[in-house]
C-alpha cells in the first residue's frame, strides 16, 4: 500500500481546493508546499502594491455557499494581504493544514513501474509513495533572476517582486532602483516612488496599463450583484475569460469613431481590464487593435508632463493585449513626481553593477536597494524545477522543444501525473480561479473514476496530445498574440523555446471540450 492515494504538490488555490475535494471523495492526500505557509503566488508575491487585476468578486472560490457568505471582500481589487488572509482562512476553515507539509519543496517524482507508483523526494531528504500526483504548482511561481554582470558586487540590497520577504522592507529615503516594467513593476513603482528618496525605473519595453479605479467595496455591493445575476458563477465558468467584464458585441472596424472614442473613455473612466473587451475584434484584427492602442498611448501623453518620458512610456513594439495588460494604480502620473527617473534600457543598456549602484549608457546611477521585477519563468518554469520522470524519461527533456500537454491536464508518458492549469489549457488568459476549479473537478472526478474501476496506468495517448498541441497553437495563430515577445511566448526566459503556450479558446468552450472528453470515456486517454 502507497503512503498515500494522492501527492499534490503546491498549497495556493489549487492545492488548497485539491486537498479539500479529494479528502472529501475518502482519498488520503498530501500536500507538500515550498512556502511556511499557505498560498502559493499570494503568499509569495508581497512586494509594496502587489493586488489581484480581476475584481474580488470573481477572484474567489465557488465551491463552498458558506465561504463565499462569511467572506468580505474589502476593495473591488483584492490586495495582496488580503488574497493570502483569505487563503489562510481556508485552510482553517476546511481543516486542511494537518495534511500540508509547508516549508517542504518537491524536488523530484520518479514512476515506479514495478509497482505503478510515484516515489516523490522532498528536500528534507523523505521519500513518500503515492498512486497519483497532481502538480498544483502556479504558472507564474518560478522567479527569473537575471545575473547582471556585478551583481554580487552590489553592496546594496536587491529583492525580487516574486520572493519579496516577509518582514517589512522600509525604503524610506533610499535610493530605489526597480529593474522592469510588467504588471509586478507597475503596482510596485508608486508606492515605492512615495516611500523612496529617489527612484529610478529601469524600464526595457514599455508596456501598455490601464487604470484600476480601485476603492472600497461599498456596505452590501456583493450581495446585490449576486442577487442582479443569480447564475453569476455559472456565466462566468462560460464565458471566455472566467469573469463578467461586460464584454461589446460589435467589431470595432467598421463602427462610428464618435462612438469608439466614446466608450472607450467611458470603460477607461471605469477601470481595469475589461477595457480590453470593448469589442470583439481587438484581440484579432490589427487595424482594431491600433485603435485602441492609439487611444491608450494618447492618455499616457496627457498624464504625463515630460513629453520625452511620455514618450519612453509610450508601447510600440506590440499590439496592446498580447503582452499581459496591466492595471494600475497612479502608475503613469508617478513620473511626474521630481523624485522619479526613468531610464530607457533600449537607448542605454544596463552595463553592469557597481559596488554603489548599476552604469548604464557609461553613467552610474547611485543606488541602495534593486527591485527585480523581472518576471518568471512562466507556466512551464515551476514544472522544470522538479524533476519528473516517468517510465520513458523525463519531463524536462520531453519538454525541451515546448511543452506538451493534452488539454494542458496530463502528458503522454507520464502516468497517473496530472496538472492544474498546465500548458495547452486557458490558465493565465483566464480568470485562474475560475479555471483552478473546473481543473480540479475535472481531476478529482476523474481519479474518483479510475480508483473506482481499479485502473493502474492512466495516461494521454500521443496521438490525442499531438492533436491538442497543434490546436492549441492554431487558435493561437488567428490571434494577435504569437506576435510579442511576451512570456506567453517564454520569450523572456534566455534559450526557452518560442512557442504560445496557453488555450485562446476561451475558458467556456474549454470547459466544454473537457466535459466531454470525460463523457466519451476520457477519449484520448489510454489505461492498463
Ligand atoms: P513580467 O510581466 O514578465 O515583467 C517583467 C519585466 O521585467 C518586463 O518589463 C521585462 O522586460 C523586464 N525584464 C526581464 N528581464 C530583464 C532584464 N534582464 N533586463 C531588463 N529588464 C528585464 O513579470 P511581472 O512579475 O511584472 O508580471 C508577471 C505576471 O504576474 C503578470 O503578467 C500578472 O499576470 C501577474 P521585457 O518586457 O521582457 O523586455
Amino acid at each position: 500500500m502507497t503512503d498515500h492515494d494522492v501527492v499534490v504538490i503546491g498549497a495556493g488555490f489549487a492545492g488548497l481546493h485539491l486537498l479539500h475535494s479529494l479528502r472529501g471523495r475518502g482519498l488520503r492526500t498530501h500536500v507538500f508546499e515550498r512556502g511556511s505557509d499557505v498560498g502559493g503566488t499570494w503568499f509569495w508575491n508581497r512586494y509594496p502594491g502587489a493586488r489581484c487585476d480581476t475584481p474580488s468578486l470573481f477572484y474567489a472560490y465557488s465551491f463552498d455557499p458558506g465561504l463565499e457568505a462569511e467572506w468580505r471582500w474589502e476593495e473591488r481589487y483584492p490586495s495582496q494581504p488580503e488574497l493570502l488572509a483569505y487563503l489562510q482562512h481556508v485552510a482553517d476553515r476546511f481543516d486542511l493544514r494537518r495534511d500540508i507539509s509547508l516549508g517542504t519543496t518537491v524536488e523530484s517524482a520518479e514512476f515506479d513501474e514495478a509497482t505503478d507508483t510515484w516515489r516523490v523526494r522532498t528536500g528534507d531528504g523523505a521519500e513518500v509513495t503515492a498512486r497519483y500526483v497532481v502538480t498544483a504548482v502556479g504558472c507564474l511561481s518560478a522567479a527569473q533572476d537575471p545575473r547582471f554582470p556585478g551583481l554580487d558586487g552590489f553592496a546594496g540590497r536587491v529583492l525580487h517582486t516574486g520572493h519579496w520577504p516577509a518582514e517589512e522592507v522600509d525604503v524610506s529615503g533610499l535610493r530605489v532602483g526597480v529593474i522592469g516594467t510588467g504588471s509586478s513593476g507597475i503596482q510596485a513603482i508608486p508606492v515605492l516612488a512615495e516611500q523612496a528618496g529617489h527612484l529610478t525605473v529601469f524600464q526595457r519595453t514599455a508596456n501598455f496599463s490601464l487604470p484600476a479605479r480601485n476603492r472600497p467595496l461599498e456596505p452590501g455591493e456583493h450581495e446585490s450583484e449576486r442577487r442582479d445575476t443569480p447564475d453569476l458563477w455559472e456565466q462566468a465558468r462560460r464565458s471566455p475569460a472566467g469573469a463578467l467584464w461586460n464584454a461589446g458585441d460589435e467589431a470595432l472596424v467598421g463602427a462610428d469613431p464618435g462612438a469608439v472614442r466614446a466608450e472607450l473613455d467611458r470603460r477607461w473612466e471605469f477601470g481595469g481590464a475589461g477595457f480590453m473587451t470593448a469589442y470583439t475584434d481587438i484581440a484579432v484584427d490589427e487595424k482594431a487593435n491600433d485603435v485602441v492602442a492609439d487611444y491608450v498611448r494618447d492618455r499616457i501623453q496627457d498624464i504625463v508632463d515630460d513629453p520625452e518620458t511620455a514618450r519612453v512610456l509610450s508601447p510600440h513594439d506590440h499590439p496592446i493585449g498580447t503582452k499581459r495588460i496591466c492595471v494600475d494604480t497612479d502608475y503613469y502620473t508617478t513620473y511626474n513626481r521630481a523624485n522619479v527617473a526613468l531610464v530607457d534600457l533600449r537607448e542605454s543598456p544596463i552595463e553592469r553593477f557597481t559596488a554603489d549602484g548599476i552604469v548604464v549608457g557609461g553613467r552610474e546611477v547611485p543606488l541602495d536597494v534593486v527591485v527585480l521585477a523581472t518576471g518568471f519563468d512562466a507556466i512551464t518554469g515551476p514544472l522544470d524545477r522538479i524533476a519528473i520522470t516517468g517510465p520513458g524519461g523525463s519531463l524536462r527533456d520531453k519538454w525541451s522543444a515546448g511543452p506538451r500537454a493534452y488539454l494542458g491536464l496530463a502528458s503522454a508518458g507520464f502516468p497517473n501525473l496530472f496538472m492544474v492549469t498546465g500548458p495547452g489549457s486557458p490558465s493565465v488568459l483566464s480568470n485562474m480561479v475560475v479555471s483552478i476549479e473546473q481543473h480540479v473537478d475535472w481531476i478529482v472526478a476523474c481519479i474518483d473514476h479510475l480508483v473506482a474501476d481499479g485502473v493502474s496506468r492512466f495516461a494521454p495517448t500521443v496521438e490525442a496530445e499531438d492533436a491538442w498541441v497543434a490546436q492549441v497553437n492554431e487558435i493561437a495563430d488567428m490571434t494577435l498574440m504569437p506576435r510579442a515577445a511576451s512570456w506567453y511566448m517564454g520569450a523572456n526566459v534566455p534559450g526557452k523555446t518560442r512557442i504560445f503556450m496557453p488555450f485562446a479558446g476561451g475558458v467556456g468552450a474549454y470547459r466544454e471540450i473537457c466535459d466531454g472528453v470525460a463523457a466519451d470515456g476520457y477519449r484520448g486517454f489510454a489505461r492498463d
